[in-house]
């Protein structure tokens, strides 16, 4: 089996979410071969030099739980998302993941699939593609990075009260991945099946390009009591609930 998941959004304010995720990391995933986590597992990344802040236990534990997984055998493939696209070598050493391109094509023996966080798809949404151009470029990261921490961290809070301020003020179909983005991803891949997440709009979507039909999957965000993982089984695509255990 292979396991595709996003949009966890982990923090220390939601213990229901952590619970759900270090739960199915000591169970169901043990019975993938690999699991690909497509972006925003954490709801802000502000550099891995989190996981030696004393404050914040949370890196840490998931590095650790991570790491348990794929020392017992199952291969970890993380993709940036756009609340942790500073997670660094330092994370995928520790958690003995390998952080992935966006987007990546994975081949399987009788499968394609071209596998995104989502949030390039977003083009309608040219405010946050401008933000988004800006904090992916190398020489903007290092002047980042090289702040203190804490005042990292701040930034990183102050910039998701505005990222909640602005989405009010943007139309829902603004805030979803383009028609002519998907069409583009999907022709430059032919015929691979899209696998996205980001937009929380969890569905099977059928796309017809240069007549051909054409699968794109949204994965689900998690919530305190419900994550969803999406598996392949070597013949089809099925959605897995996961429920918090009494
Ligand atoms: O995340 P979500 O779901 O709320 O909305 C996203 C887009 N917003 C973002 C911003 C993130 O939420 C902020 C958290 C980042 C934490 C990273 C950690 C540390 C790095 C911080 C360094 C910058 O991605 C939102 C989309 C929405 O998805 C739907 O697709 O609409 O886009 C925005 O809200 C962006 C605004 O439209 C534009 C913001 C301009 C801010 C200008 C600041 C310039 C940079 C200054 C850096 C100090
Ligand atoms: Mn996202």
């Amino acid at each position: 089996m292979i396991h595709f998941l996003s949009d966890l959004h982990l923090s220390p304010d939601t213990q229901g979410i952590s619970r759900l995720f270090l739960d199915y990391l000591a169970g169901e995933a043990r019975t993938a071969t690999h699991i690909f986590i497509l972006g925003d597992l954490f709801e802000a990344w502000p550099g891995d030099d989190t996981l030696d802040d004393p404050e914040d236990a949370l890196g840490r534990v998931v590095v650790d739980e991570l790491r348990a997984l794929a020392d017992a055998g199952t291969k970890i493939a993380v993709q940036h998302g756009n609340r942790d696209f500073l997670l660094g070598s330092g994370f995928a050493e520790r958690a003995g993941a390998v952080l992935l391109s966006d987007p990546y094509l994975l081949v399987l023996p009788n499968a394609r699939f071209v596998l995104s966080h989502g949030d390039m798809l977003c083009t309608d949404d040219a405010e946050y593609q401008a933000f988004r151009q800006q904090v992916r470029m190398p020489v903007w990261q290092q002047g980042f990075l090289s702040k203190p921490l804490a005042e990292r961290k701040a930034i990183a809070a102050a910039l998701r009260q505005q990222s909640e301020d602005s989405k009010r003020a943007k139309s829902m179909q603004a805030m979803d991945a383009s028609p002519a983005a998907i069409e583009d991803l999907l022709r430059q891949h032919g015929g691979a099946t899209l696998i996205h997440g980001h937009t929380h709009r969890p569905d099977r979507h059928e796309h017809r390009v240069d007549d051909t039909c054409v699968e794109r999957w949204v994965l689900a965000d998690w919530h305190e009591n419900h994550g969803e993982y999406l598996a392949w089984d070597g013949a089809q695509l099925t959605r897995h609930a996961l429920r918090p255990t009494a």
